[in-house]
């Protein structure tokens, strides 16, 4: 059943990220939207899908431990509980975005359960998020802008470039590493090309 229209779900999404989140946290999430309704243009997806996903992606970020846990548990996706509660979020969001805002679309739910870890093979809206939530206006990190031009040269390039940067700090930090980022690492590793060229072309 179709509770909403699309506008009405996608201001109710906006307005529970205003209640759930802290203002800095709304304010990432805003510039989510920004940037992937703008990379959905780019590469021929729907932006209206591509704003969905962002408006929900860190729909429970700032959740409590014990929530996000009752969540992963009534769906028998616990496996998450052994890897960092930093991942918990995403999955949850997905879930959240089902049965509480009634989206049905799988496109946007897989792309929100997948915005931390990546996976082995991406969907086009999978990529978009991803790499919308590494490059938003509000990222600051000293690789970001390398980050921003790949993702305007090809879209993969960027995506594996933000989950190498990622893998590479957390195996400084001698965190655990969820199964599906290594995937994504070796599916999308022959990227490596585009950017050694881009970085040699600037
Ligand atoms: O929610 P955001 O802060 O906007 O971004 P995010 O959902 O991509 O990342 C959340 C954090 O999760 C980020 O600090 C990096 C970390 N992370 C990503 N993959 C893994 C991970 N942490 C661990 N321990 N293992 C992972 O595989
Ligand atoms: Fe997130
Ligand atoms: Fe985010």
């Amino acid at each position: 059943m179709r509770v909403t229209s699309e506008r009405e779900l996608e201001t109710k999404l906006a307005e529970a990220a205003r209640e759930m989140l802290s203002s800095a946290r709304y304010h990432h999430v805003e510039g989510v939207v920004r940037t992937a309704e703008d990379l959905a243009r780019r590469y021929d997806v729907d932006p209206r899908r591509a704003r969905l996903a962002a408006w929900l992606h860190d729909l429970c970020k700032e959740w409590p431990k014990d929530e996000l846990r009752a969540v992963l548990a009534s769906h028998h996706d616990t496996v998450w509980l052994s890897y960092s509660p930093a991942l918990w979020h995403a999955p949850c969001a997905s879930y959240v975005g089902a049965e509480r805002f009634g989206i049905d679309d799988m496109l946007v739910l897989e792309a929100v359960y997948v915005h931390t870890t990546g996976r082995g093979a991406m969907s086009k809206l999978d990529l978009i998020l991803w790499v919308a939530d590494y490059i938003e206006p509000g990222r600051t990190f000293p690789e970001v802008h390398l980050a921003r031009k790949l993702a305007y040269v090809d879209l993969e390039a960027a995506f594996y470039y933000g989950v190498r940067m990622t893998l590479l700090d957390l195996i400084e930090q001698g965190l655990r590493v969820y199964p599906s980022m290594w995937q994504a690492y070796d599916a999308y590793r022959t990227k490596q090309k585009v950017i050694d060229s881009v970085v040699q072309s600037s």
